[in-house]
């Protein structure tokens, strides 16, 4: 792992927008499902996926949900069913209630809040399908109230035997049933439109390839989406004391993650940066993603090493990581102090997988250094608010000249009078 000075390192990087082939093949995919429904949502699959399927055969059928159980160990169903349990305690802690003020003059003000009706969660096949994605796109929509919860996915992750069963495991343990092995941008362009066999969505969440991510840009207006991730990141913030055996396991989870992923550390202990260097080399060895890890610790890594520890506080708010760790002798004394990181991981033993997997908060994060303006994924990104707006007769009355003159300011008569025959009406003495 590289040593870096401070002022030659960012996490930023350009955003991927495909090539102008790869934009070209996602709208031209996108329209055709959007015109021709099912038809072209099969062509696409038997051409793209290369899996031959009828209408009929879209839905994965609640026996093939039961088969899924018997092809992965007991344990990784309690396992998951656990972590289901503490990110839903979470997130319920997320949930916002409808509110309403009543004013001395009978007026009332309020938000209403709203669950979206339906939801699309996208799990791409590949080396990122996680089911531990599927809880954390799943339960925050479950727990904002929403009521039908749809997935897709390619038809073949899991080799001849169809969708990967640890995917419809997960889900299953979520409580998604309404399942559909479709991919691509063609499924992207199904949740977005609809088809015959798929009723359309509100919004679309959850990571795929650079086809899925162009078609949901291509979708977006029709439909909400979620941002579209970066590859993941992990800063480590480490003083003499941290264990350089453990700060170098925790770069490497990131690293195996994506060539692409950035794994940091940021240390005023020149002996500490040294050993890890050391301890990432020893352990990357016997890593079966290997080839992974290493291309993202050559390509993104670095060790940045800082005069103090409030320099290192400063390098971290300016890249903003996704993940932190704060791996010093007390993590309590400078958590205040971190403006900018998505998730923040206190002490020797919160290993960023704890959250990745288990703990309850949710694992898709601001990446890209948009952790300055952007928050994980919640309760929030599911629900809509309308304001409610009631005004007493008295109300309109104490307020209603100063409303028409801001009206008359932006020549805006027809909004005045609006206002004005009531008053009128008023000072008329009729009701
Ligand atoms: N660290 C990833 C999430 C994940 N890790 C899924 C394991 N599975 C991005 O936050
Ligand atoms: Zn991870």
């Amino acid at each position: 792992m590289k040593i870096v000075p401070v002022e030659d390192f960012d996490l930023r990087r350009e955003v991927e927008y495909g090539t102008p082939e790869q934009n070209a093949a996602a709208k031209r995919i996108v329209q055709d499902v959007k015109q021709e429904g099912d038809a072209a949502l099969l062509r696409y699959t038997e051409e793209l996926d290369r899996t031959k399927l009828t209408a009929s055969g879209l839905r994965v059928t609640e026996e093939e949900l039961k088969a899924a159980y018997t092809k992965v160990e007991p344990s990784f169903v309690e396992a998951i069913s656990a972590a289901a349990r503490n990110i839903r305690a979470f997130h319920e802690r997320e949930k916002r209630n409808s509110w309403m003020d009543l004013q001395p003059d009978g007026s009332i003000l309020g938000q209403i809040i709203r669950p979206l009706k339906r939801v699309g969660v996208y799990v791409p096949g590949g080396k990122a399908a996680y089911p531990s994605s599927v809880l954390m796109n799943v339960i925050p929509a479950q727990v904002a109230g929403v009521p039908e919860i749809v997935m897709v996915t390619p038809p073949a992750t899991g080799g001849k035997e169809g969708i990967n069963p640890y995917i419809l495991v997960a889900a299953a343990e979520a409580g998604v049933h309404e399942i559909y092995r479709v991919g691509g941008a063609q499924a992207i362009a199904a949740l977005a439109y609809g088809t015959e066999t798929i009723a359309p969505v509100d919004k679309i969440c959850g990571p795929g390839n650079i086809y899925v991510a162009l078609a949901k840009r291509e979708v977006y207006g029709a439909v909400d989406i979620d941002s579209i991730a970066g590859p993941s990141e992990i800063v480590v913030l480490a003083d003499e004391q941290a264990d350089p055996e453990f700060v170098a396991a925790d770069l490497l989870s990131q690293a195996e993650h994506d060539e692409m992923a950035s794994a940091i550390l940021v240390t005023p202990s020149r002996q500490l940066a040294d050993a890890v260097a050391a301890e990432v080399k020893r352990q990357l060895e016997s890593l079966p993603r290997r080839d992974i890890a290493a291309a993202s610790v050559e390509g993104y890594g670095a060790i940045i090493v800082v005069e103090s520890l409030k320099e290192g506080i400063s390098v971290v708010n300016r890249l903003a990581p996704e993940h932190l760790e704060l791996m010093v002798q007390d993590p309590m004394a400078i958590v205040g102090l971190i403006e900018n990181a998505g998730a923040i991981f206190l002490g020797a033993y919160s290993s960023e997988p704890v959250g990745d997997y288990f703990a309850g908060p949710n694992h898709i994060i601001p990446t890209n250094g948009t952790a300055r303006f952007s928050s994980p994924v919640d309760v929030d990104d599911f629900i809509k608010k309308s304001s409610m707006i009631y005004y007493s007769k008295e109300a309109l009355l104490k307020n209603g000249e100063a409303i028409m003159e801001l009206a008359r300011g932006e020549g805006l008569e027809a909004h005045a009078r609006a206002i004005e025959v009531r008053l009128k009406r008023e000072i008329e003495g009729r009701d």
